[in-house]
């Protein structure tokens, strides 16, 4: 069996890839690859991921992008706690892992550029605003999803709460008030707080 290979860079959504890849306890080897110096659009990696974006994985011959897509693979193939133990789980998870993407992810982006990460002149604080009210209705059904578990799928930490989670990382990272989702502020602390999403950023 060859080590995992994962290409990208560890702090941006690479960082879903390697978070999981320590909670399993893989071997892996990190390429950087990023659109900073042109990598992620050579020839070679356009092989691997046509649409020139990171992460993307080389496993054992399969590759493979999507970061979230990427975690569910890696939970069935690997197994144990983070997997989903039946078909009921299975839905729940991919359920949380879709409804992150599509319904959290752009708008927590739409905060995160233009409140940190586009130059100071080119920040639109009413995008990040409106952004942000945008985010009360999905904050509202995850603090509701989260008022009697601690975790999302199951009674324990799934690949579910990493795939959603490491999104969420990002509407915190943007500075969003969660004062009035407590839940959502509890589960947030006990997921990052694994060590393994503090190896996957290389703290
Ligand atoms: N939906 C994709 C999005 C991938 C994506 O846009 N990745 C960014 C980095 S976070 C990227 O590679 N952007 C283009 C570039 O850097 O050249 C996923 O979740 O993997």
């Amino acid at each position: 069996m060859t080590v995992l290979k994962v290409y990208g860079v560890a702090t941006n959504r690479t960082m879903r890839t390697t978070w999981m890849a320590n909670e399993l306890g893989l071997e892996y080897e990190l390429i950087e690859t990023s659109g900073r110096d042109g990598s992620s659009k050579s020839p070679e990696f356009l092989a691997i991921n046509p649409n020139g974006s990171v992460p993307a994985i080389q496993d054992d011959g399969h590759t493979m992008w999507e970061s979230l897509a990427i975690n569910l693979y890696l939970a069935k193939k690997h197994g144990g706690e983070l997997a989903p133990k039946d078909d009921d789980e299975n839905g729940l998870v991919l359920q949380w892992s879709f409804w992150a993407a599509g319904n959290v992810e752009m708008t927590a982006l739409d905060i995160l550029f233009n409140r940190m990460l586009l130059p100071e002149d080119e920040r639109n604080a009413a995008v990040a605003d409106a952004a942000e009210e945008k985010l009360a209705k999905p904050l509202a059904v995850l603090n509701g999803a989260l008022a009697d578990r601690d975790y999302l799928v199951g009674d324990r930490f799934t690949v579910a709460d990493l795939n959603v989670a490491a999104i969420m990382s990002w509407v915190k990272m943007g500075g969003v008030d969660m004062s009035a989702h407590g839940n959502v502020t509890d589960w947030l602390g006990r997921c990052l707080d694994r060590p393994a999403f503090a190896a996957a950023r290389g703290d």
